[in-house]
């Protein structure tokens, strides 16, 4: 196996010994040296990786080294690999959310590992909470901004990253040639697994954010510090705590993943496409 593990942009420093281990497991199971851009499909999109393509090989998580399956429903714990017209996409069914309690490293290992195994574009799909009123479950929104309001940070040492544009403006703008109606949104990662209060819903609309989620942010922060071009795509699956008069509950989340798989897929398809 030739094994390229020469990611473009990334400081090589960064990428720890386990992701490079991980990404030369990943690169015998799936008979490919070079990714070129990996995706992670959480919550609600896991029934849209159908429509990304043929897979070219597939296999579990838990086949990797330093990988653990997701513990979360909905969450199948499989890696793709898929040709997209010679582009190979590297798709990661599921990840692990902070609010497993094995650390940031652990949450973000998913990422140092696509970027050890080649790839310079990062894109980020979670299943969220809207603030929005006219997001209704289903309705799928680019992430523009984020704040991360884990408490924790995802880099080691005094490694001071730029955030500025973390969410590609030009990646956001292919998006906007496939879809021009798709809205934008600022993402607020919370430490979870409780789902937030009213209260805190109010600070989040008070300090200008549009969607909560439990994922992404930490994610994204490790892509940039690696130099990947980062696209982030929440798909509305709730609107937020005390703007709906009903209860949260995860199944409305699968459920708002199944309905909308279709055209997350399609759309998803169409973007990777264009990259
Ligand atoms: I799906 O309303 C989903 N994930 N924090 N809040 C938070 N995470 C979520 C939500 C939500 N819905």
């Amino acid at each position: 196996m030739n094994l390229i593990n020469t990611p473009v942009n990334a400081p090589t420093d960064l990428l720890n010994a386990a992701a490079l281990e991980s990404a030369t497991a990943i690169a015998t199971l799936a008979g490919i040296g070079k990714h070129d851009i990996a995706i992670v499909l959480g919550s609600g999109w896991v029934p849209a990786a159908e429509m990304i393509g043929a897979p070219a090989a597939e296999f579990d998580m838990t086949e990797v080294p330093h990988f653990s399956a997701p513990g979360v429903l909905g969450h199948s714990g499989k890696i793709r690999s898929v040709d997209i017209n010679g582009k190979r996409v590297l798709v990661f069914l599921g990840r692990t959310h902070f609010y497993e309690g094995k650390g940031v490293d652990a949450v973000t290992h998913l990422v140092r590992t696509a970027a050890a195994a080649g790839c310079e574009t990062m894109i980020l799909t979670n299943g969220c909470g809207g603030l929005n009123p006219e997001w209704s479950p289903g309705t799928p929104v680019l992430i523009k901004d984020h704040i991360n309001f884990t408490g924790n940070s995802p880099l080691h040492g005094a490694h001071f990253v730029d955030l500025t544009d973390l969410y590609s403006s030009r990646l956001r703008a292919m998006c906007h040639e496939v879809e021009p109606t798709l809205p934008e949104g600022v993402y607020v990662q919370f430490p979870g697994p409780m789902f937030e209060t009213p209260a805190e819903i109010t600070m989040v609309r008070n300090m200008g954010g549009t969607l909560v989620g439990m994922s992404t942010a930490l994610e994204a922060i490790v892509a940039r510090s690696l130099g990947m071009e980062i696209l982030g795509i929440s798909l509305v699956t709730n609107l937020a705590a005390g703007m709906s008069g009903e209860p949260l509950n995860h199944e409305e989340v699968l459920q708002a993943g199944k309905d909308a798989a279709v055209r997350m897929g399609d759309l998803l398809a169409k973007i990777i496409a264009k990259i």
